[in-house]
């Protein structure tokens, strides 16, 4: 091996690395995992400034009191919120054959609405495209129940007539979709993983940053750091943080300010602005 390859291997990348090896097709298996923080400037609250967000979204409390929960899902219907620029980079990923999977903790399908095909994502905590009877199990699509939802009440099962309908989200309480488990063959194969708008606090989703190869380069882009000096999650290091403050960490790179912004630069060191306004010309 010539000493400049070595001497390139143990240098960390940059964002300016990162977009240089995009643009020249380095990276071909690119991950995304993503989270509230994508879709704040849309106008959707991020996790933690909801009011009582566990409660909100247990499943024992649901059963119980389903009202705070419909009130709050009213806002978040699909279709009364737009793709952000973040969405429409997963788009251009995408497009460009180098995206492996988006995995999100959204439930708001503006991944979907950017026009990231089924099976290029992973909803990891569910999504309000679609909704089941707690009781008989039966079947809806968000269409059927947001009239309902929309008029401030709670949504019942035409079917077995006692059930409530519950949009097929993950509650705390609940096992992940089956998608989700996509994961085991999708992280070992990755050679980027870009980690975007999520304070990674949520386990097990938060721990899949862990699940890379070791010569996989990680990029954060986030308001905070996260992992780390995080009080909500990863006290121990060893559970696959970040840990930037490392001297040997070799393949992990951040930016740390507006998600939205920072991607608009990405796509301009990429290449791709040109590419960009088209797309959103289109949508
Ligand atoms: P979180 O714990 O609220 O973390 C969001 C992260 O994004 C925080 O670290 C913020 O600092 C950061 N952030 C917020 N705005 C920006 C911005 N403009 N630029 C950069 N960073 C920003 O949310 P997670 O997604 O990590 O937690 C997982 C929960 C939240 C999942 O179960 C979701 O289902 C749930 N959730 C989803 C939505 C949605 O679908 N849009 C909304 C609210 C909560």
């Amino acid at each position: 091996k010539s000493i400049s390859s070595l001497t390139m291997k143990s240098e960390a990348p940059t964002f300016k690395s990162i977009a240089k090896g995009i643009r020249n097709g380095s990276y071909q298996k690119i991950i995304i995992m993503s989270g509230a923080g994508i879709s704040v400037a849309s106008g959707i609250p991020d996790f933690r400034s909801l009011p009582y967000p566990e409660a909100i979204f247990d499943i024992q409390y649901f059963v119980e009191k389903p009202q705070p929960f419909f009130t709050l899902a009213k806002e978040l219907y699909p279709g009364n919120f737009e793709p952000t620029p973040v969405h429409y980079f997963f788009r251009l990923l995408q497009d460009n054959n180098v995206l492996k999977r988006v995995y999100t903790q959204n439930i708001d399908t503006l991944e979907r609405r950017a026009g990231v095909l089924p099976h290029k994502l992973v909803e990891a905590h569910g999504s309000f495209a679609t909704a089941t009877c707690l009781n008989c199990s039966e079947e809806y699509d968000a269409e059927d129940i947001k009239k309902v939802v929309m008029k401030g009440k709670i949504p019942y099962c035409k079917y077995c007539k006692k059930g409530i309908i519950k949009p097929d989200i993950t509650f705390f309480g609940e096992g992940l979709p089956e998608k989700f488990w996509w994961h085991e063959s999708d992280f070992p194969k990755a050679d980027l993983l870009i980690v975007i708008g999520t304070s990674l606090s949520v386990l097990p989703f938060g721990g899949l940053i862990k699940s890379v190869p070791k010569t996989c380069h990680r990029l954060l882009i986030n308001n905070t750091e996260v992992a780390v000096n995080n009080t909500l999650g990863f006290k121990d290091p060893k559970l696959g943080a970040f840990r930037f403050n490392e001297k040997n960490n070799t393949r992990d790179a951040k930016k740390i300010g507006d998600c939205q912004k920072n991607i608009l630069k990405l796509i301009k060191l990429i290449g791709w602005e040109k590419q960009y306004k088209k797309l959103l010309k289109k949508s």
